[in-house]
């Protein structure tokens, strides 16, 4: 690959920041073929952690890293950019309500939106991992009214992945013969993981799934509240299993999904299945030619039906809430 390809990090001074960058820097995201010039942005506060974490990439010799710089200033972080993920995000503060946690986000991917908008290289693919990421994807989007929509997808990636893994167990089998398990709706406690389809070894998810007590009290619960089991036990969020979902995402979406698997992703929705357009809603997508489509005429069962309607209920309730706030 000819073409250096540009990388803006947001957030990069944080957790997933420290776990994502040494990963796109050796190659692992984009392939081992590709220069990277990776861009840092955080606030000016962290500016001099991020400055920190450039000197250990420098100090990794990546012999694919052509540079990096720091940036405060979105406009200036965005210019010229290919893929762009937006990690840095509003955390939820101690009494924090929603409107309150939604406004602060908005205040981060409205701007963030214009300035990919004003500035990004024309094939750039926008990746939302900081929190609420669907609806943060959404403002970002709306911001960036010159961009084609489906460039802004939001991660469940992370969600999907900790699927794969809790059927690998449940079925006792690696978790390489687990495949085509969907994370539906929201990043958030209300996303439906939907193992109707999914293989596990030689047995089917729709098998596994008659055991209803383990699948509506064990594997739903489980991979949808894995990241506050993940803090309960660490003392902190995920962070080396995001940045690795965040590069296998990109990769996917560069470089394509394996035949016959698919894979989760948050992408505009087109009124498929049944959810209707104007939210960034997670779906079972294979990603072709550099583009996610979502796999067409999985059967929907009532008992996945009522759950991938109440997650995407709350992602309209999140949009309902940032039109109200004017960020959409
Ligand atoms: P950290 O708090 O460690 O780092 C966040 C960084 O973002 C900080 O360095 C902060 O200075 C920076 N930042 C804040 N506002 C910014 C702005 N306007 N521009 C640039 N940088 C800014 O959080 P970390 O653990 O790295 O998590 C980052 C985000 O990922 C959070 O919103 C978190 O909720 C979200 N997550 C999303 C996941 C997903 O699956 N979609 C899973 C992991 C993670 O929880």
């Amino acid at each position: 690959n000819a073409q250096p390809v540009t990388v803006t990090v947001t957030g990069a001074a944080g957790q997933i920041g420290y776990g994502i960058l040494f990963r796109i820097a050796s190659g692992q995201m984009l392939g081992h073929d590709t220069q990277i010039r990776l861009r840092l942005l955080e606030i000016p506060q962290a500016v001099r952690a991020a400055e920190g974490t450039a000197m250990e990439l420098d100090d990794c010799a990546f012999d694919r890293l052509e540079s990096i710089e720091i940036f405060d200033d979105p406009v200036k972080a965005f210019d010229g950019v290919n893929v762009a993920l937006l990690v840095g995000a509003r955390p939820r503060g101690a009494g924090m309500e929603r409107a309150d946690l939604l406004a602060a986000n908005g205040g981060i991917f409205g701007p963030q939106g214009e300035a990919i908008n004003a500035g990004a290289a024309s094939d750039v693919r926008v990746l939302v991992v900081g929190n609420p990421a669907n609806t943060n994807a959404l403002i970002a989007a709306q911001h960036a009214p010159d961009v084609p929509v489906e460039r802004f997808n939001a991660m469940t990636r992370l969600d999907h992945n900790r699927a794969l893994s809790q059927l690998a167990r449940r079925g006792g089998v690696p978790v390489r013969d687990v495949r085509n398990v969907t994370i539906w709706g929201n990043h958030s406690a209300s996303q439906y993981p939907d193992v109707f389809h999914a293989r596990v070894g030689s047995r089917s998810g729709a098998e596994l799934a008659e055991d209803r007590t383990w699948l509506t009290e064990d594997f739903i619960p489980t991979v949808a509240k894995r990241g506050a089991a993940i803090i309960e036990a660490r003392g902190a969020s995920s962070a080396a299993s995001a940045a690795n979902a965040a590069i296998e995402h990109v990769r996917d979406w560069v470089r394509g999904t394996p035949e016959g698997e698919w894979t989760s992703a948050g992408v505009p929705s087109n009124g498929a299945y049944g959810v209707p357009e104007g939210v960034i809603s997670s779906f079972p997508v294979v990603s072709r030619d550099g583009e996610w489509q979502i796999v067409d005429g999985l059967e929907i069962n009532d008992f996945s039906r009522e759950r991938i309607d109440a997650s995407v209920a709350e992602l309209f309730e999140e949009r309902a809430a940032v039109e109200k706030l004017g960020l959409v």
